[in-house]
């Protein structure tokens, strides 16, 4: 890969909105990305390989749950610092920072929020340190949109658990120490358990041949007779609410992670008409082309201010998931969209490892699949609205 030149496209000055303090942690997770990142990536992604030597150094710049309270090793900043970390991260590859999303949002924060003194003593220090990888399943074989029918269950044998069931698409999960599992009780109530690497009957196999999100590793989570100790059950909090909220979070990171890669692709198109020459012009001097480019700063700009919003909101505690939805689904879609158009602007070279674009337009292939699907983040917008729900044939 060619080296990277980014600069960030801050058209309504956003940048006055963002503390020093949230700056400069921004300026340095880029300043890193560019440093340690950007050169590695399009390899590891080639070779379908998790770079896992960065996870020392993500930890450091703060990439692990940055709004975890210092007591539990975390960086103890605000939404938005939390937000901008996503958009450096997923600025140089989606698959980074879904890493860091995963053992913040999912595994961080249902240990936090919802964990006993002793677990979250016990996992975020290292999990904040990158010492340990954590994951999170919740979706199976057969229930991905609609987790309300999952299988995986777990049975009250008196000093232990005794799960069994699988799940699959599971982020980090052949690299994973510990696995935040959603599964149901004999009644058929959802929990959350913590199961370690190493339990019998706990098996992790990876997925291959991935055409997306190539730098991240995926699996699956199988439990065959898995004894889980009672005390690795999540006291705080039951019922599919338990999970959904910690989508809440990780949604929320996303809806910041795309605007980075609409950013990068933006940034490297604009660069590359300007150099790039045919009819004995630079191509940017073409209406085609700055027609894409001008639609492109447009709606970075449109996702930058409504994301930015929405942080205020979170830190304030009033973002609703619904809210978070509609960024989540808009800022994807806007990347998606962006990338294919910036790969139109780089000609045959954006079909390259020289160039980041058709690295981001594949990974953002999964990301607007994962944590919610484009048109079930519509759907929830549909309910909010009319306070109807159109999931199921029943209007249940
Ligand atoms: P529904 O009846 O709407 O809700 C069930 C219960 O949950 C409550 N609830 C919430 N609570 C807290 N926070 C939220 N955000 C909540 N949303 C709902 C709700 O009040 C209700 O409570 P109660 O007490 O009445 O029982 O549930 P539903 O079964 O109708 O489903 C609704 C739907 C379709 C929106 C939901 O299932 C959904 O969001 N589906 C999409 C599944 C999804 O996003 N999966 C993501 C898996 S993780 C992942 O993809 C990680 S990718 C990681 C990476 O690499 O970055
Ligand atoms: P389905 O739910 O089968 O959906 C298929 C299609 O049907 C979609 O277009 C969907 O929008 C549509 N559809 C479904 N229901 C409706 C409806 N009611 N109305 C209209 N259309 C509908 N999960 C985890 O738990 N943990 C992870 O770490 C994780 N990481 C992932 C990493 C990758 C790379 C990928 C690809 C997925 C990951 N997932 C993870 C799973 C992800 O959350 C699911 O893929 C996603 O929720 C969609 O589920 P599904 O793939 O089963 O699709």
């Amino acid at each position: 890969m060619s080296t990277d030149r980014f600069q960030a496209p801050d058209y309504y000055q956003l940048d006055e909105l963002y503390t020093d303090e949230q700056k400069l942690i921004r300026d340095t997770v880029r300043e890193y990305a560019k440093a340690n990142i950007s050169p590695i990536i399009e390899e590891y992604a080639q070779r379908a390989e998790y770079p896992r030597h960065l996870v020392p150094g993500l930890a450091e710049v703060g990439a692990f749950g940055p709004y975890i309270p210092v007591e539990y090793g975390g960086a103890g900043l605000d939404q938005i610092t939390y937000g901008l970390i996503m958009q450096e991260l997923e600025r140089v590859d989606s698959g980074i920072r879904s890493a860091a999303s995963v053992q913040s949002s999912l595994v961080m924060y249902p240990i936090w929020k919802y964990g006993s003194e002793e677990q979250k003593m016990k996992f975020l220090p290292k999990l904040a340190k990158g010492e340990m990888i954590g994951c999170f399943g919740l979706t199976e074989p057969d229930y991905g949109s609609n987790p309300s029918g999952m299988i995986t269950n777990f049975k009250d044998q008196g000093d232990h658990y005794l799960l069994n069931g699988a799940k699959m698409w599971i982020t980090n999960s052949p690299i994973a120490d510990v696995a935040v599992v959603w599964a149901k009780d004999e009644s058929g109530r959802i929990h959350g358990l913590l199961v370690e690497r190493g339990m019998e009957g706990f098996t992790t196999p990876e997925t291959k041949d991935k055409w997306s999100l190539r730098a991240s590793v995926t699996g699956e989570l199988v439990f065959d007779n898995v004894k889980v100790p009672k005390n690795n059950l999540l006291p705080g909090k039951s019922g599919l609410g338990a999970p959904l909220s910690c989508l809440d979070s990780a949604r929320y990171g996303i809806a910041w992670g795309a605007i980075g890669a609409a950013m990068d692709c933006y940034d490297s198109a604009l660069r590359y008409s300007k150099e790039r020459i045919q009819f004995d012009r630079p191509i940017a001097s073409f209406q085609l082309i700055q027609k894409k480019l001008a639609e492109m700063i447009t709606e970075i700009t449109k996702a930058q201010l409504l994301t930015w919003r929405l942080g205020v909101l979170r830190e304030e505690g009033k973002a609703t998931t619904a809210q978070i939805s509609m960024a989540k689904r808009n800022n994807v879609d806007m990347a998606l969209k962006i990338a294919r158009e910036a790969r139109q602007i780089h000609g045959g070279m954006g079909i390259t490892g020289e160039y980041s674009i058709m690295r981001h337009m594949m990974n953002l292939e999964s990301v607007v699949t994962y944590e919610g699907t484009h048109d079930i983040h519509l759907l929830i917008t549909g309910m909010d609205i009319t306070g109807i729900p159109s999931f199921r044939n029943d209007g249940k």
